[in-house]
């Protein structure tokens, strides 16, 4: 017999792809029972374990996983906790990164469900559940939403990549805010506007802070190559933008672009982005050098990040810059 408080928790990652997985999720869920209790949980993939211990697992229900990446550092703390609630309860993981794709047996060996498949968004590989829910040409726009916002490539639909680029840099203004990530749901679960006034407000206040933010890292470049630039942003608070400059960078200069950011007083996050047409692997470098020196890495081959203790840094981000010198020239000739 459930206790009354039984819930079903979302874990989901913080980016435009999670939020619109948990909303369809949760529309799902809703359209099947109007009355249910629900909660939302934010998350990055190297603080899964973590988040999973803020769950009141005693009152769980049933528990989904969304856009969040294996991380292998953490897989024996994390698949403990998982296997141990697979036995009471359903757990579902759905997520398009390479590292889940390849521990997917793993995962449905601890009793987990899975669906990891190499695709645009997660929110693609939820589209089958959009047509139950009460509004299937919503949480359409919003699978849309998710791969617009998710891939590199240019969108063709302009309403969409305008919602896209207001929603991306209201979240970028206060990324820890997580009431601001459940009012976005709320309001596309039960609104069903896709843009609301508060995320007009934020996106302005950021386009301001992001237009300060590039002119600072022009001034910040510690390593420029024909094909490598490098730029530190240690002592500035860029937490949310990171990925913006170093994607701005990269364009502008045509070139792969390291970004170094500090997050709290003890870990610095290198954030890579390489231009599309560049034959780079930046995930596969940081996950080398993340075995060697340990930290931990996540994301796609041409926009990975890798998190470290502080004083790793500049010996990482020699051994990165070595990496992919040799990587870049080789593919050049
Ligand atoms: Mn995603």
């Amino acid at each position: 017999m459930l206790s009354s408080k039984a819930f079903t928790a979302i874990i989901t990652h913080g980016d435009l792809d999670g939020l619109a997985s948990a909303a369809i999720v949760v529309a799902h869920l809703m359209h099947i029972n109007p009355h249910l209790k629900y909660r939302v949980y934010f998350s990055q993939p190297f603080s899964l374990h973590l988040t999973l211990g803020r769950v009141d697992l005693q009152a769980l229900q049933k528990l989904y996983i969304l856009d969040i990446a294996v991380d292998v550092e953490h897989w024996i703390t994390v698949s403990q906790v998982l296997s141990e609630l697979s036995k009471r309860l359903e757990v579902v993981w759905v997520d398009h990164h390479p590292s889940t794709i390849s521990k997917r047996a793993d995962l449905e060996a601890i009793g987990v469900k899975v669906t990891a498949e190499q695709a645009p968004a997660t929110a693609t590989l939820l589209r089958e559940i959009v047509n139950e829910t009460e509004d299937p040409v919503f949480y359409e726009k919003l699978v849309r939403l998710a791969e617009i916002s998710d891939a590199p490539a240019a969108p063709d639909d302009a309403e969409l990549a305008s919602a896209v680029e207001v929603l991306s840099g209201s979240l970028a203004l206060e990324p820890q805010d997580e009431d601001f990530k459940r009012l976005l749901i709320g309001y596309w679960v039960k609104k069903r506007v896709l843009v609301p006034e508060e995320a007009v407000e934020r996106f302005e206040a950021a386009e301001e802070k992001a237009r300060r933010l590039y002119e600072e890292a022009t001034n910040r470049v510690v390593y420029d190559s024909p094909l490598l630039r490098v730029i530190d942003l240690r002592e500035t608070r860029v937490y949310g933008f990171a990925g913006r400059i170093a994607s701005h960078q990269a364009k502008v200069e045509g070139k792969t672009v390291l970004l170094m950011f500090r997050i709290g007083s003890d870990s610095v996050v290198i954030t890579g982005r390489a231009p599309e047409e560049v034959g780079v692997d930046l995930l596969g470098v940081f996950a080398k050098v993340a075995r060697e020196w340990g930290g931990s890495g996540g994301g796609h081959p041409h926009a990975a990040s890798i998190r470290l203790p502080a004083g790793l840094a500049d010996k990482v981000l020699d051994r990165i810059i070595g990496e992919l010198e040799a990587s870049l020239s080789k593919r050049a000739l």
